[in-house]
Formats: C-alpha cells, structure tokens, sequence
C-alpha cells in the first residue's frame, strides 16, 4: 500500500515532465528554442518511477533525451527552460543546451550527447561511492541504441566484477533514431544480456510508473547490501519522432495507438484514483499548480539574460 504523498508527488512528476515537454515543443516551433531536441514524451514513468525510489545519497547520470530524467531528479523548471532558452540563469549558464544539463546539488551528473557516454561515466561515481564506502547507488539511464555500444558490455562487466551499486536503467524504447529493435537485436529483451555477465536483470513495464518504482526500490536494496550491480529494462515507446523535427513516419500508426492507450499519465491516474487515497479533483489541482508553475518559468527564461561573451571565453581559458 502506498501512502498518499508518494502516490501525489508520482503523479507531479508525471505531469510536470508531461507540461515541460509539451511546452517547450511549442516554445521550440516559436524559435525561442534552438538546437537539438529530444522529448521524453511517452516515457516519463521510467524517471518518475526510478528517481522516486532513489533518496538524496543517490545519484543519476542521463542522456541526450534527458529533460524528464532531470525533473524527476528535483531540477527547477525555471533554470531548465532558462538552459534551453540558452540563457545565463540556465543550469549550464546557457552554454549547454537541451543536451548537457547536470546539476551536481541534486545528485544529477549530467546529461551527455554522445550515446553510451553516461554509462561509464555512472560506473565511476559508483566506484567513487564504493571506495569512499558511502550507501549510495548510481542510476544510469541509457535506451537500446546505447545497449549495442560496446562500452555497455565493458561497462557492465567492470561494475559486475567490482560489485558496484549501479542500477543500469536500460529504456527500451524500441528505437534508435529509425531503427527498430528488430533490426538491431535478434533477441528483443535486452535485459537478458546482463546474464551473461552475472548481473541480476529484469524487464519491467516502462509505461508503469509504479511499476518501475518497485523494481527500483528492489535494486536500490540489493546496491545497499553491496549485491549491485541490477539491470532494469524499462520496456516503452516514444509518443513520436526521434527529435522535435523528426515526424517519426516510420513508426507504425497501430503500435503507436497501442502505446498511447497505455500513457502512462493515464495508467498513473486511473491506479491512484481507483485506490482512492488521492481524489480526482486533488490530481486536478496538482495539474494547475504544474501549469503555474511552467508559466512562471517560461516567464523567467524570457526575462533573463543572455550569457555574456566573457563567460564564454572565461570557460574555454579553463581547457
Ligand atoms: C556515439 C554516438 N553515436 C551516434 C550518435 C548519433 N545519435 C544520436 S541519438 C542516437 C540514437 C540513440 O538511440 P538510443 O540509445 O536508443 O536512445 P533514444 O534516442 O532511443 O533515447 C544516435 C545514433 C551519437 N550522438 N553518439
Ligand atoms: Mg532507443
């Protein structure tokens, strides 16, 4: 039985990465973001669910499609969409971008564009954390175009034979840019291949939120008991193309459908709901105070100002 405020503060996340993205789509199209943009639209029950089982000694290392791994880590909407908006209030000073937002205060190392990038990355925290003989675990989000990197097996192997806490969060969304699984794998469950390496794997319904914050809690425990590294593949679907200007036709229109009737804001609410610990209307207003909230943000972002050249050249004299 969940209590009340997990079940409230699951469904926030859930609409607040929900908002974030659907607004800085059209944010994107009125040109007042640029660059690169990957929406996580579809698979916000993988980082709601997982960074709700994680605690503050945790941390969580994310990819180019990061925006709902960072809000779900505690990341504020204002410095996010200030980031995007390529200004000085952003997480980054506004010289990152949609790509590259870290924020080492909640425990989030990063987002990364190079594919795989994270995942090495994320097992030296976790060695970091386990020579320092400190309790927390690494959650490394990473999808299956990065699984078929060869620094994924490496990486995996290394934390295997070290015992590291890792929980490897592999978000099966079935694509690579346009390439399905099926022409990337013969074996389509992912999760499987952690067995060759003597890591405990499991599949988990990806459009499940709590769901997913089970399988998490179960690996976050076995990390603790120093019995890590775990590999959950979260098995999901993007809501459309591979990035913002991507109309993603090579997805077939039925097995969206299929997806979307499985949104996992829906699944969410009905659940929490029927268990009649949060009412409908109380979901409501978690839903206008999310809206407030990303209007003041966008109001903040456009309000702030661009980062000055000297702060540019300032980071460069550094390398
Ligand atoms: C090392 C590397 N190779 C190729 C690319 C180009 N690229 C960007 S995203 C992407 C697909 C990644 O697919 P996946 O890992 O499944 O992540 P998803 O987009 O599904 O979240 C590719 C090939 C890159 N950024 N880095
Ligand atoms: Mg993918």
């Amino acid at each position: 039985m969940y209590s009340k405020d997990l079940l409230k503060e699951l469904y926030r996340t859930l609409y607040k990465i929900r908002t974030f993205e659907t607004e800085c789509i059209k944010l994107y199209r009125q040109g007042l973001i640029r660059g690169y943009f990957h929406p996580y639209l579809g698979e916000e029950a993988v980082a709601s669910g997982v960074c709700l089982a994680l605690g503050p000694k945790d941390y969580i290392i994310s990819t180019h499609r990061g925006h709902g791994h960072c809000i779900a880590r505690g990341a504020s909407l204002d410095r996010m969409v200030a980031e995007l908006f390529a200004k000085e209030t952003g997480y980054c000073g506004g010289l990152g971008g949609s790509m590259h937002i870290a924020d080492v205060s909640t425990g989030n190392l990063g987002a990364n564009g190079i594919v795989g990038g994270g995942i090495p990355i994320g097992v030296g925290a976790a060695l970091g954390i386990s020579l320092r003989a400190e309790t927390g675990a690494v959650a490394i989000f990473f999808s299956d175009g990065a699984a078929n990197n060869g620094i994924f097996g490496e990486s995996l192997n290394l934390a295997a034979i070290w015992n590291l806490p890792v929980i490897f969060v592999l978000e099966n969304n079935h694509y690579a840019v346009s390439t399905p699984i099926e022409q990337s794998s013969r074996n389509p469950d992912l999760y499987k291949r952690a067995e060759g390496y003597g890591v405990v794997s499991s599949a988990v319904d990806g459009n499940d939120a709590l769901a997913v914050y089970e399988k998490t809690c179960e690996a976050a425990e076995l990390c603790r008991q120093g019995k890590g590294p775990v590999l959950i593949e979260a098995k999901t679907y993007r809501h459309g193309g591979h990035h913002v200007n991507d109309p993603g036709q090579y997805m077939p229109a039925e097995r969206l459908e299929y997806y979307k009737a499985k949104d996992p804001l829906l699944i969410s609410r009905q659940y929490i709901t029927e268990s009649e610990l949060v009412s409908s209307s109380e979901l409501d207003t978690i839903e206008i105070e999310v809206a407030r909230e990303m209007e003041n943000a966008i109001e903040f972002a456009k309000q702030s100002a661009e980062p000055a050249l000297d702060s540019f050249l300032e980071l460069i004299k550094e390398y």
